[in-house]
C-alpha cells in the first residue's frame, strides 16, 4: 500500500491517491466522514474550522460499495477557496495584485523562512500554504480507509491526551481501554476525566486572550495486533521506527515514545521489561506492559501504547520577532488567523497515520490482491501465534 498528498490549505481541493488497498473491502464516504469530523472537532481551534465542513469525495477504486483492487482517489473541497481565489490562483494575475495577503515575515517555529530560502520564494504563502496543517485532513481521510482495512482484522486504534497545555490529566488505574475510548470521544478536550474539563478550557480561555497558543501530549493506543508485525533483521523493517517516523510528520509532533517512553531513563531494568507467562487459550502474553507493546522492532501482541509530544502551534496572535526578507529589518511576526490549540484534532490524525502504518505493514506481510484471502492468511498466521 502506498499514497501520495496533494493540496494547498486555501487552494480548491486537496487530493490523494492510494495504491495497494485488496478488492473487496466495503467503504463508503461515511466511513471517511465520520473521521474528518472528529479531525474538525475540539475546543480551542479558530474560525477556519466553522468554514470547512469536510466532506469526501470518491472518484475511483470503489464501486457499489466495495474496493476494486485500483488506485483509490479521495478529494476534499476546501470551501474557503471562494475567499481566495484571486490569492491562491493557478492562472497568472495582474502584477499589482500579486501582493495580496503576501507574507514577508517568517513566522518563528513556522517552515515559512526555511521553505522561502529553499526554493527561493518572495512570498513566503508559497511555503505556509503546503506545510499548513490543512494537509493532515488528507491523511485523515486515507487512515480512514486504513482502519476499515483494520476493522476486518479486528485492531482498533484509538487516543487520549494525557497532558494538555502543561496540565497533566491523573488517569484512573481501574479505566478499562473501552473506557478510555469511549471518555476521551465524549470530551471535547479527548481527555478521560471530566473533572478537567473546567480547568483546561479556562486555561485554553486565558491563553487565547493572551495570543498564545498551547500543546501537549498525546496517547494513542492499539488493540488487537498480533505478535510479530515488523522486523529486527533489518533497521527500516522495525515496525516503532517506522510508526516513530509517522508520527513525527504530523504537524507540530517534536517527539514520540513507546510505554514508558523516556521514563526508563530512571528506572531498572527490572523495572522496565514485561514478564512472560503462557496460558493454552491464548498462548504467550506478559504480566504488564511496560515497553508499550514492541521488543526487537516488532509488535509482541500486547496492546501498542504510542505517545506523541505536539508542540504549541507556532503562529501567534501577540507574534514574536522576526526580520523582514524584503528589507532584512527586525519586525513582529507575520498573523495569520489560527487555532490556540489543536491537541484534539492531531489526536484524530496521529490515531490515523499510526491505522496507515499499521495497515501497509499488514499488507506487506500479508500481501493478498483480495480481502478474503488476507482474512484467511491473518487468521492462520494467528493461529500459528497461539499454538507456538
Ligand atoms: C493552520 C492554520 C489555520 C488552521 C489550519 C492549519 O488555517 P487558516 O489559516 O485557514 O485559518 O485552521 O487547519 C486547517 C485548515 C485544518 O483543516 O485543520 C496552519 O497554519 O497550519
Amino acid at each position: 500500500m502506498r499514497y501520495f498528498t496533494a493540496g494547498e490549505s486555501h487552494g480548491p481541493r486537496l487530493t490523494a491517491i492510494i495504491e495497494g488497498i485488496p478488492s473487496g473491502l466495503s467503504l463508503s464516504v461515511a466511513d471517511i466522514n465520520k473521521e474528518l469530523k472528529r479531525r474538525q472537532k475540539g475546543y480551542g481551534r479558530g474560525a477556519r474550522m466553522l468554514i470547512e465542513s469536510d466532506q469526501i469525495e470518491i472518484t475511483s477504486g470503489v464501486r457499489h460499495g466495495l474496493t476494486l483492487g485500483s488506485p483509490i482517489t479521495l478529494t476534499l473541497t476546501n470551501k474557503d477557496f471562494d475567499h481566495w481565489s484571486e490569492v491562491m490562483a493557478i492562472h497568472e494575475i495582474d502584477e499589482r495584485k500579486k501582493h495580496l495577503r503576501q507574507l514577508t515575515k517568517p513566522r518563528p517555529g513556522h517552515a515559512d523562512l526555511v521553505g522561502g530560502m529553499k526554493y527561493g520564494f518572495s512570498d513566503l504563502r508559497n511555503t505556509l500554504e503546503r506545510s499548513s496543517a490543512r494537509e493532515t485532513a488528507m491523511r485523515v481521510a486515507i487512515g480512514a480507509v486504513a482502519k476499515r482495512l483494520l476493522e476486518e482484522l479486528s485492531i482498533t486504534v484509538f487516543h487520549h491526551v494525557t497532558v494538555f497545555g502543561g496540565i497533566t490529566i491523573d488517569l484512573s488505574d481501574d479505566l478499562t481501554y473501552q473506557e478510555i475510548k469511549t471518555q476521551a470521544r465524549q470530551s471535547d478536550l479527548s481527555i478521560t476525566n471530566p473533572d478537567y474539563e473546567t480547568t483546561i478550557k479556562d486555561h485554553i480561555d486565558k491563553i487565547k486572550k493572551k495570543g498564545d497558543t498551547l500543546g501537549g501530549v498525546i496517547e494513542t493506543i492499539v488493540l488487537g495486533a498480533p505478535a510479530g508485525l515488523g522486523s529486527y533483521v533489518q533497521w527500516d523493517r522495525k515496525l516503532d521506527g517506522k510508526i516513530a517516523q509517522a508520527v513525527l510528520s504530523i504537524n507540530a509532533f517534536k517527539g514520540v515514545a513507546f510505554g514508558l517512553g523516556f521514563e526508563t531513563a530512571h528506572l531498572t531494568g527490572s523495572q522496565v521489561m514485561d514478564e512472560i507467562i503462557w496460558e493454552k487459550e491464548t498462548g504467550y502474553r506478559r504480566k504488564t506492559n511496560r515497553l508499550g507493546g514492541f521488543e526487537g522492532g516488532m509488535t509482541n501482541g500486547q496492546p501498542l501504547i504510542i505517545k506523541g509530544v505536539m508542540k504549541p502551534i507556532p503562529t501567534l496572535y501577540k507574534p514574536l520577532m522576526t526580520v523582514d526578507i524584503d528589507t532584512h529589518e527586525p519586525y513582529k511576526a507575520s498573523v495569520e488567523r489560527s487555532d490556540t490549540t489543536a491537541l484534539p484534532a492531531a489526536g484524530v490524525v496521529m490515531e490515523n497515520v499510526i491505522a496507515t502504518v499499521l495497515a501497509t505493514e499488514i499488507l506487506e506481510q500479508f500481501s493478498s490482491d483480495n480481502m478474503t484471502a488476507l482474512k484467511k492468511a491473518f487468521k492462520c498466521y494467528q493461529d500459528g501465534l497461539t499454538s507456538f
